[in-house]
């Protein structure tokens, strides 16, 4: 009886550590345990057996029943751990995944242009002053000697909020009001990116555009110092073996007045559809300031001279790009914005 005994918690144990859940503990619990168990069976027979025999036979199934119940306690506390570690495998964190990437923003193709033609002159010696995009009448127009009346206002046909306040049509009243915050100091040298506005709307032409304008007054500026000084931008800006030519022209800020040409970066100067052949780029229009500008702003046209150029940051932009449509730099298509970082 007592082998009996021990060979029957040996296959009860070999049971309960296969166990594979709660449940099969459950019916081996009641199989053995149960009241109508295996080891119920073999106490209550226990009455056939020899009276000296009993108290060791009951000895031995009370410690089998023991040892069973333990044995069913151990393993369902494994099974336990074995669930809450599933779980927190399935639950936790994997942080060795790679993230989900962020896209990275970067400067807009005008805003970087812009920043390369500021670094160019600055390398010249030239600061970078701004003023306000709602400009009055008298440093739009009139401190530019461009009066009431004048043909020139047509040109720029524009965006009034008042009779007397509109959005700028050119960065240059920053550059009158900066000469009449410097009167009588010299030199004078600045330059001036910003937006500016005008009525205009086609594939060239935007209500709203950047250009940077430059100045520079001391005694004795001359236009070669102009000439000199846009030649070197060309080539910092459009690559060493650039040339330039001025070309005669009207401004009512500047006298004398020109238009600046670079020679075709797409044909290098042999001729092409971009220049129509001829050669050269108009990218530029630059002058000697206007005497009546210097006498407005406080300075004495008799004692000073300077020069002064303007250029279309779209214009610059859209040659050095290869880009045929001013409005592409607008509509925010970021296929095309990140071919520019
Ligand atoms: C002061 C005195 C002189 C600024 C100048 C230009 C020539 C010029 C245009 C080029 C293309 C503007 O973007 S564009 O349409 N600019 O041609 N601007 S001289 O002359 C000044 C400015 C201020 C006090």
């Amino acid at each position: 009886m007592q082998e009996a005994l021990r060979k029957m918690e040996e296959a009860a144990r070999q049971r309960i550590v296969k166990a594979a859940d709660s449940a099969e503990l459950k019916e081996i619990k009641v199989q053995y345990l149960g009241k109508k168990g295996e080891i119920t069976r073999i106490l209550r027979g226990m009455g056939q057996l020899d009276p000296k025999e009993r108290p060791v036979v009951g000895n031995i199934a009370n410690q089998v029943k023991e040892n069973l119940v333990q044995a069913l306690r151990d393993r369902e506390e494994i099974l336990k751990d074995e669930a809450r570690q599933a779980e927190y495998t399935r639950e936790s964190l994997d942080v060795t995944l790679p993230g989900v990437p962020l896209r990275q923003g970067h400067p807009h193709p005008i805003t970087l242009v812009m920043e390369e033609v500021k670094g160019i002159f600055m390398g010249m010696g030239f600061r970078v002053e701004d003023g306000p995009e709602l400009e009055t009448d008298y440093y739009n127009f009139a401190a530019l000697n461009i009066p009431r009346d004048h043909p020139a206002r047509d040109m720029q046909d524009s965006f009034y909020l008042t009779e007397d306040l509109l959005l700028r049509t050119h960065t240059s009243p920053v550059q009158a009001r900066v000469m009449e915050k410097m009167v009588p100091e010299l030199p004078i040298r600045v330059i001036v990116p910003g937006k500016v506005y005008r009525r205009d709307d086609d594939a060239t032409h935007s209500f709203m555009f950047h250009q940077v304008e430059g100045l520079a007054v001391d005694q004795k500026i001359s236009l070669s110092d102009l000439k000199g000084t846009l030649l070197s931008f060309a080539r910092q800006m459009f690559g060493p073996g650039q040339k330039i030519r001025l070309r005669p022209s009207y401004f009512p800020f500047t006298e004398p007045s020109a238009e600046v040409d670079i020679s075709c970066v797409m044909c290098k100067g042999r001729g092409c559809r971009v220049c129509g052949s001829t050669g050269w780029l108009e990218i530029l229009g630059a002058g000697m300031v206007h005497p009546r500008v210097f006498r407005m702003s406080g300075y004495d046209p008799e004692a000073v001279t300077g020069f002064a150029f303007g250029m279309g940051v779209e214009r610059v932009a859209m040659l050095k790009y290869g880009i045929d449509d001013l409005r592409m730099f607008y509509v925010n298509d970021l296929r095309m914005l990140r071919q520019f970082r």
